[in-house]
């Protein structure tokens, strides 16, 4: 079972990558340093757990997932742009991301300001790509984008952004910390699933059982991330460790220790896994291995 999620994350990432090789605009006019620049940290590497996640919602109700790759890589712009405006020197000021030197490193500020821009465009011009309009319902695929962007936007990960930034160096609380990590990740990670399903027109309750899941998948993700900060390896992370503790930032190891955070990540682990039993008619095998590996992943 394991040695087959493997391979099946591996040929849908293979996919992802391919998807974005024949379809990053091809640059070749004077604005070629951003086209370069937004190309570099896109295929810096990464997981793809988000357009992954996509692809999985579309499958637990549809076979033919390869029509909605456009909009699973829209997602993973949506994500790089994310992390390069993250790394900026008024931001995290991070100088390594996915094992290779950040954007503004690579590049300059601007560069990676404008990269972050044309990525978050690009998702949108993927979202509603030809190949997507043709395939998917107009009102499904409207649901879809109104979802994500709300996910990402202003009452998403831009405001979890800012009151993460704003909590910097302070003494945070239970209630803050559930605050900024809703909101700078799990609602996408979340909206990623959920908008496969909805591309794949799933009955309301159904999405509803999906959204439950993917709230508890992506808090997952961010306790494992925080923990990683602290007991990971930075070869293996593709970034330097112990960052957040040097920037004073609010974690779950920070509030609780690590032990203490550990033992959550697997209460939550247990609660994900529940609220896929309610799709108990559905084929979820693959959920439930992607959640065990959110769970021991190393990176
Ligand atoms: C700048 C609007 C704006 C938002 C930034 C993404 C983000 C919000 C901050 C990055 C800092 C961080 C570590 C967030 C926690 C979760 C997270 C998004 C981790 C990185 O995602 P992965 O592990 O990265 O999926 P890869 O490289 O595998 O794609």
């Amino acid at each position: 079972m394991v040695n087959n999620f493997r391979s099946y994350l591996e040929k849908k990432r293979a996919l992802i990558e391919e998807w974005i090789d024949n379809n990053f605009p091809k640059g070749s006019g004077l604005g070629r340093r951003v086209i370069e620049a937004s190309l570099y940290s896109l295929k810096a590497g990464g997981k793809r757990i988000r357009p992954i996640l996509c692809l999985m919602g579309y499958e637990l109700f549809r076979s033919d997932s390869e029509k909605v790759l456009p909009f699973a890589c829209g997602l993973e712009c949506i994500h790089t742009y994310s992390l390069i405006h993250d790394d900026l020197p008024c931001m995290d000021d991070d100088d390594f991301r996915r094992g290779k030197p950040s954007c503004h490193k690579a590049f300059d500020e601007a560069t990676a300001i404008l990269a972050g821009d044309g990525l978050l465009t690009l998702a949108f011009e993927w979202f509603t790509h030809p190949k997507i309009i043709k395939e998917v319902s107009p009102l499904a695929l409207l649901r879809a984008i109104h979802l994500v962007s709300k996910a990402v936007g202003l009452v998403g990960m831009v405001g979890g952004q800012m009151a993460d930034l704003l909590a910097e160096g302070k003494k945070g609380d239970a209630r803050t910390l559930n605050w900024i990590h809703t909101h700078k990740t799990v609602l996408f990670l979340e909206a990623s699933l959920v908008t496969g399903a909805i591309l794949a027109e799933a009955p309301n309750e159904e999405i509803k059982v999906l959204s439950k899941f993917g709230k508890k998948l992506g808090l997952l993700f961010q306790i494992i991330d925080d923990l990683l900060d602290i007991v990971g390896d930075e070869k293996t992370l593709g970034k330097p460790v112990k960052s957040d503790l040097k920037k004073k930032k609010i974690t779950y190891p920070a509030l609780y220790g690590v032990e203490k955070t550990r033992a959550l990540a697997e209460k939550v682990h247990r609660d994900a896994l529940q609220a896929l039993e309610a799709l108990s008619h559905r084929d979820f095998k693959l959920l439930k291995e992607l959640t065990i590996y959110l769970l021991n992943r190393v990176n």
